[in-house]
């Protein structure tokens, strides 16, 4: 039972109880400031904060959690604000706090003997892919936004991202959380156990629950082996069905060696190539469709190379392929990922997108493409479907770009109908509306009718269970309670 809040504070006693808590150099006020706070990096979601908040410990932000629940502040916690779905950005009331934990950023330690790494989540998701790879191991971890992304955002949303189809998700990498719950209690449990079925897997629910039922301070990854040898191949397909074929042939001769899978449009590739300097393709001709795989191993004795020359050739004989290049060095490798990483950047500098983060079984990606890329083209003509994404999950990123010369805003205008034509294929095909950003504020609407029932009653029970007044994060992931089950 929580008690009931204390007389809310007036705004200048509240600051001046944050920064008893906090020292000056932990609350910030100022318009110019908070402004960066209260919006996210595709601007499409402007807010207002009555201050950002950034606790340097967990008992500093255990502190303020208290004292926002006393005073019935709500809160919005935010990494490196790379959200796609709104899930960082406060609303225009005023009334909430940002709270940013970039100051909690130690990397407290390795350990070789255990595969684990003990991390704050503040450090970026890069730094820590640094460290874990300085130390002889691999963070397998990896997203376009990890130059900004920090631990604490990338673990509330169960990041994703390149290397899923051989690692799993944040949450298959978490084995130890220590989060501050919504009622200011502090809840440890940085255990780096393989087994450990202890009644309910508490951290489990934390990571992906996008700050509304604690916020995560800590956590234990599992680190893994570095890999001896890395192929990267980019190669030119006739279509996503040809690209199915690719998979499948790669997984036959060797299903162990695959570390990525990732496919792109030619209309995304071309965007990345026109818009982003120094991204060329290095291959003779353009396709209407790419594969970017990564072949990766930690044993010494295995003749990678020997494979994928002799995987890719056999891909080309039989048709799947049209073409291929093997990077031959690191700063080749990196090259064809900036032709990857590089797409929401070139989509961004090519006018409105609206995005599609969704998930199908792999065997059905074809059909996703060929039948949301037909009805996107009816809805509205001379839209330009640019899907990519990680294929080798089934994680497609349907995005659209918005057609030459309309408006942006009569575009956007248009985002429900497109998000609702392109999910309504995804449905048919058992898949998921949110693979891998969450659902934010951009999606909670979806919920009643992707998760109604048992299962949106269970996720309600459990944030009233925790957060009784609705402090932590509010108005993401759940929508209201009028709408839906
Ligand atoms: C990626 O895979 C990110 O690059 C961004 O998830 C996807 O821009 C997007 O839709
Ligand atoms: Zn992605």
């Amino acid at each position: 039972m929580t008690a009931s809040p204390s007389p809310a504070l007036a705004r200048h006693d509240l600051i001046a109880r944050f920064s008893e808590i906090l020292g000056p150099a932990g609350v910030l006020t100022d318009a110019t400031d908070i402004a960066p706070f209260c919006t996210d990096w595709r601007s499409l979601y402007h807010g207002r904060a009555l201050a950002v908040l950034r606790p340097a410990s967990t008992d500093e932000l255990a502190a303020i959690v208290r004292l926002c629940v006393a005073h019935d502040v709500p809160m919005v916690p935010q990494g490196g604000n790379t959200s796609m779905v709104g899930g960082a950005t406060p609303d225009d009331t005023g009334r909430e706090v940002v709270i940013c934990l970039s100051r909690m950023n130690r990397i407290r330690g390795i350990d070789p003997r255990d595969l684990t790494m003990e991390i704050e989540a503040g450090v970026t998701l890069k730094a820590a892919q640094d460290a874990a790879w300085e130390a002889g191991f691999m963070l397998p971890l990896s997203i376009s936004s990890e130059g900004s992304a920090q631990i604490g955002g990338v673990l509330a949303t169960n990041a994703g991202g390149n290397n899923t189809l051989r690692y799993g998700n944040a949450r298959e990498l978490t084995l130890g959380l220590e989060a501050v719950m919504p009622d200011g209690s502090v809840f440890n449990g940085l255990r780096r156990l393989r087994k450990d079925n202890t009644g309910y897997a508490l951290r489990q629910l934390l990571v992906g629950s996008e700050g509304t039922l604690g916020f995560i301070t800590t956590a234990i990854l599992q680190l893994h082996p570095q890999p001896r040898e890395i192929d990267a191949a980019l190669c030119a397909v006739e279509d996503a069905s040809a690209a199915l074929d690719l998979l499948g042939l790669l997984r036959s001769r060797d299903p162990s060696l695959l570390q990525a899978f990732e496919f792109m449009s030619g209309t995304g590739m071309e965007l990345v190539t026109d818009l982003i300097p120094g991204a060329g393709l290095p291959l003779e001709e353009t396709a209407p469709a790419y594969v970017l795989l990564e072949l990766a191993t930690p044993r010494p004795d295995a003749d990678l190379r020997e494979f994928t020359e002799s995987v890719l050739g056999e891909a080309l004989e039989e048709g799947i392929i049209t073409d291929a290049v093997i990077a031959e060095s690191e700063s080749q490798r990196a090259g064809l990922w900036k032709l990857r990483e590089e797409h929401a950047e070139a989509q961004r500098r090519a006018g409105a997108s609206v995005k599609n983060d969704v998930s199908v079984p792999v065997t059905h990606v074809p059909e996703l493409i060929t039948r949301a890329t037909s009805a996107c083209e009816a809805l509205i003509p001379g839209i330009r479907p640019a899907p990519f994404g990680h294929m080798g999950d089934g994680n497609i990123h349907f995005n659209l770009v918005q057609p030459e010369g309309m408006a942006p805003e009569a575009f956007l205008a248009r985002s429900h109908d497109i998000m609702d034509t392109v999910s309504a294929i995804v449905k048919e095909l058992d898949g998921s509306f949110s693979a891998e950003h969450g659902v934010g504020q951009l999606k909670p609407y979806m919920m009643p009718s992707w998760r109604g029932g048992a299962e949106l009653a269970a996720m309600r029970h459990i944030k009233t269970a925790l957060d009784p007044r609705n402090l932590m994060n509010p108005g993401k992931v759940l929508p209201p309670a009028t709408q839906g089950a």
